[in-house]
């Protein structure tokens, strides 16, 4: 068997800090000690103890006293919450549910190993987010779409795995408070579409069961054809009764084998994949069809708007692939059964290192939404660059949607109207709605590496992305704190390096890539390296539209109207060069390179000088990377420098590609006379 690292739940020795005494042992009060989850509590929390603290723990009789950690049912607290407090030396976990109490653990073991003292310690947490999940891109071959840390340790020659791997994975996943997970890509095709057939169940049902015992739900992405390949029906037809009558059979079938399943995950009508539109139907009919189907099993329909025409002639500037989520799915709000969630990316485009939030978000009222972010770095560095993302969910979590507000069209921005309830995070949250079903999602970024994510900096993301799920207040930097300290060291000067690298490395990237929200640029396909025009003439609707006088998309009134998809003060903010946020500013206009910006520097020597830039702060990060050399262990510091060697190459790359592409394309030269080809 390969071999894997334990990655933030290495449970190294650590200074003890007064911890010994009050985790000498557990009791339990109000639980089963048999139930599946207070199991794998139980022994996580004995694992942690003795690999921190040298300590072997037992679990006690309940009742029994002495100090130790105390675990106690308490109706009151929230669904998957809990409550962490000492007194008297004894520190007591409340929680009402048995995940509660797992992710208690977690919080406990996570302090431990920080070296934070569990004496006086009063923490109360609860979810932000009902759903927080990790939707991986896996293939049964064992190949994954966008993976870059080796193949799918979920399914290898069309098989399903299920073993000690999978069991770490679900611990890794739970102790970040992940609930969900989807298993397969979202482009089901060949082997994939039999997951739901006998072939598979037996498996798929030892799976769910090991996740269950996490409290984490499996999900399945399906093939909206399915009848037709499976064998049944010549139709995909949502009002054909045929279909609808073969469905119901199928699903009846799987949630036999597969009690704990959580539902479905559908990509229809996009990039190739069958959906309603075939039939004339709407997404609503598509997705309730099904819905209605997994209702008596307590299953829901996650369902993507990543819908839009792939097969764009770039001669036509009026089509806009920015507008289609929300073109595609704004007349189907309210259309939706209630275990229905709209999963709704990021931005409008597709996970480039910069894109406005999706107008989609807040403009639908009366629907489901959850946010889907990509901690897979298939825009953004293959996990061979460095690149933290949490600070860019977060920026996406606060933006104020503005939806619902009664002065949308006239406010200025400034007014203290805005309605509090109408950020991302609120509407995700479900605080908006008052629904359960909502939440965040990833598109997760592991394989079968021995350090699970390529990058062992890339770690952060996988850890931050569920930290972020469960507690949206947590800030950037304190989740990559706690994860440097949890994976690599508590040493100062790593916590201090390690933490500046990551929270630099988004706006690094972006320097040395593409310019001021433009997106793209990228090697078509592969999404790593530099090619300016490589989509420029390419069906995927991904234009930058530079030419000898300027680069940009208009996306104003007078262009294609994107920017009017938003509410007011967004949709005026944006449509207007001077008020647009910089940082955007190519993604809403097509302006001259002598265009000024408010640095008064010109949008060309822009590029010049932050292409530059770029690749002098990657050459910073490796200096400061270098001298950590003993100070993290020798797999990790080997591990990120070869990274680091193959980034700086990168960005290099672009940096030359970039600058001369443009400089040639408006024959501008640099103001500081630096080298350009
Ligand atoms: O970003 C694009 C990717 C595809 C992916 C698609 C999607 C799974 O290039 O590989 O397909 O998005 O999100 O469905």
């Amino acid at each position: 068997m390969e071999k894997w690292t334990q990655g933030w739940l290495a449970y190294r020795p650590v200074k003890e800090a007064g911890n010994a005494q009050l985790a000498g042992s557990m009791k339990l009060t109000g639980f089963d000690r048999e139930h599946p989850i207070v199991q794998n509590a139980v022994s996580e929390f004995c694992r942690g103890i003795k690999g921190m603290l040298g300590i072997s723990t037992v679990l006690a009789c309940s009742g029994e006293p002495g100090k130790g950690v105390s675990v106690e049912r308490r109706q009151e607290i929230p669904a998957e919450g809990y409550h962490i407090q000492e007194t008297g030396g004894v520190v007591n976990l409340y929680a009402s549910d048995e995940a509660g109490i797992l992710y208690g653990i977690f919080h406990i073991l996570r302090l431990i190993a920080m070296e934070e003292a569990l004496a006086g310690i009063d923490a109360a947490c609860r979810p932000d987010n009902p759903l927080r999940m990790y939707d991986h891109w896996d293939n049964l071959d064992g190949s994954i779409e966008r993976g870059y840390s080796g193949n799918s340790f979920f399914f290898q020659d069309n098989k399903i795995l299920v073993n000690e791997r999978t069991r770490d994975y679900c611990r890794l996943a739970a102790s970040v408070g992940i609930n969900g997970v989807v298993i397969n890509n979202v482009n089901v095709k060949e082997a994939a579409t039999w997951l739901i057939t006998e072939r598979y169940l037996g498996q798929l049902g030892k799976m769910a069961e090991l996740f269950a015992g996490y409290g984490i739900r499996l999900f399945l992405s399906l093939n909206f054809a399915a009848p037709i390949e499976l064998g049944g029906p010549d139709s995909a037809d949502p009002f054909d009764g045929k279909v609808t009558d073969w469905w119901r059979q199928k699903i009846a079938q799987v949630y036999e084998a597969v009690p704990e399943l959580g539902g479905f995950l559908v990509k229809a009508d996009s990039e190739g994949r069958p959906g309603p539109f075939t039939y004339g139907r709407t997404q609503a009919d598509g997705a309730n069809m099904l819905a209605d189907l997994v209702r008596p099993y307590g299953g829901i329909i996650l369902w993507r708007c990543f819908v839009y025409n792939c097969t764009q002639d770039w001669r036509d500037t009026k089509t806009d692939r920015a507008r289609a989520a929300y073109d595609n799915f704004i007349g189907t709000d309210g259309d939706y059964r209630d275990n229905v969630i709209l999963q709704i990316k990021n931005g409008p485009m597709d996970f480039q290192i910069r894109e406005p939030v999706s107008p989609l978000f807040g403009a639908l009222q009366k629907t489901n939404q959850m946010l889907e972010v990509q901690i897979a770095q298939e825009y953004t560095g293959h996990q061979i660059d460095v690149c933290y993302l949490v600070p860019m969910f977060k920026e996406a979590l606060d933006f104020n949607t503005c939806a619902g507000c009664p002065s949308r069209n006239t406010c200025t921005g400034d007014a203290a109207c805005c309605d509090k309830r109408s950020t991302v995070a609120d509407v995700v949250s479900g605080r908006t709605m008052h629904n359960r079903n909502a939440g965040l999602c990833a598109v997760c970024n592991t394989g079968s590496d021995e350090n699970w994510t390529g990058n062992d900096l890339a770690g952060a993301n996988f850890y931050g992305f569920g930290r972020l799920a469960y507690d949206t207040g947590l800030t950037a930097a304190e989740i990559a704190e706690e994860w440097i300290r949890l994976a690599l060291s508590n040493d100062r000067e790593v916590v201090d390096t390690v933490r500046r690298i990551l929270l630099t490395s988004r706006e690094t990237y972006e320097k040395y890539t593409s310019p001021l929200g433009i997106g793209w640029m990228v090697t078509p396909m592969l999404h790593y390296g530099p090619s300016v025009d490589g989509y420029e003439y390419s069906r995927w609707g991904t234009y930058h539209r530079a030419d000898w006088q300027g680069i940009g998309v208009d996306r104003t009134k007078q262009g294609t109207g994107y920017a009017q998809q938003y509410a007011n003060p967004n949709a005026s903010l944006y449509d207007c060069a001077e008020t647009c946020p910089e940082e955007l500013l190519l993604f809403f206009h097509h302006l001259p390179y002598q265009y000024r910006l408010r640095s008064g520097k010109t949008i060309i020597q822009h590029i010049y000088d932050s292409h530059f830039e770029g690749v002098e702060e990657v050459e910073e990060m490796i200096a400061c990377w270098k001298k950590l050399a003993g100070k993290v262990e020798e797999r990790t510091f080997e591990n990120v420098s070869e990274r680091f060697a193959r980034q700086l190459e990168n960005a290099r790359e672009w940096r030359d590609q970039v600058n001369t592409c443009f400089y040639r394309k408006c024959g501008i030269p640099d103001e500081k006379g630096r080298q350009i080809y």
